[in-house]
């Protein structure tokens, strides 16, 4: 069983490795996606990941995955808290979705512990850094074989 699977990533996160590696880390984004991309070839799955710092970007891929994959796998960053157009978006798209934070947002600043997507995602993960992504690969992974 094969797929795609979008990996979406939001403002800012281009940054990562180069400042703030107290809160998430020291790996950079390009990194993180390689290793996406090897998890996915090891489960069989096609790994998109993709970063943007333009909310209006993120709803276009949303919309995009409705017919070009299986599943999403995203971390909006600061948008998770703010952004409406993201709900509206993934509550549409008719497939798995896993919100995805590196930090856990229920340990930092009370502005971070409301979610938008937090109620139309399948799933979330938080706190586990970069490992969090490849966790969630595999989630999805079930995800899409119990749909098929
Ligand atoms: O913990 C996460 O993954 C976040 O989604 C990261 C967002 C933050 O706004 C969310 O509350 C939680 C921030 C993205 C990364 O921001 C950086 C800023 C400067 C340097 C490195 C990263």
């Amino acid at each position: 069983m094969t797929g795609t699977v979008f990996v979406l990533n939001g403002p800012n996160l281009n940054m990562l490795g180069q400042r703030e590696p107290g809160i998430y880390g020291g790996k950079g984004l390009a990194e993180i996606g390689e290793e996406c991309r090897k998890a996915g070839v090891k489960s069989d799955l096609t790994v998109d990941f993709r970063q943007t710092n333009h909310e209006g970007v993120l709803v276009d891929w949303i919309q995009e995955a409705a017919d070009g994959a299986e599943g999403i796998v995203i971390n909006p960053g600061a948008y998770t808290h703010t952004s409406v157009a993201i709900h509206d978006a993934l509550r549409a798209v008719g497939k798995p979705v896993i919100e995805l934070h590196l930090s856990n947002i229920f340990a930092r600043e009370a502005f971070r512990h409301h979610s938008y997507v937090s109620p139309v995602a399948t799933g979330v993960i938080c706190g586990l850094g970069p490992a969090g992504y490849i966790l969630a690969l595999s989630a999805m992974k079930q995800l899409i074989a119990a749909r098929s």
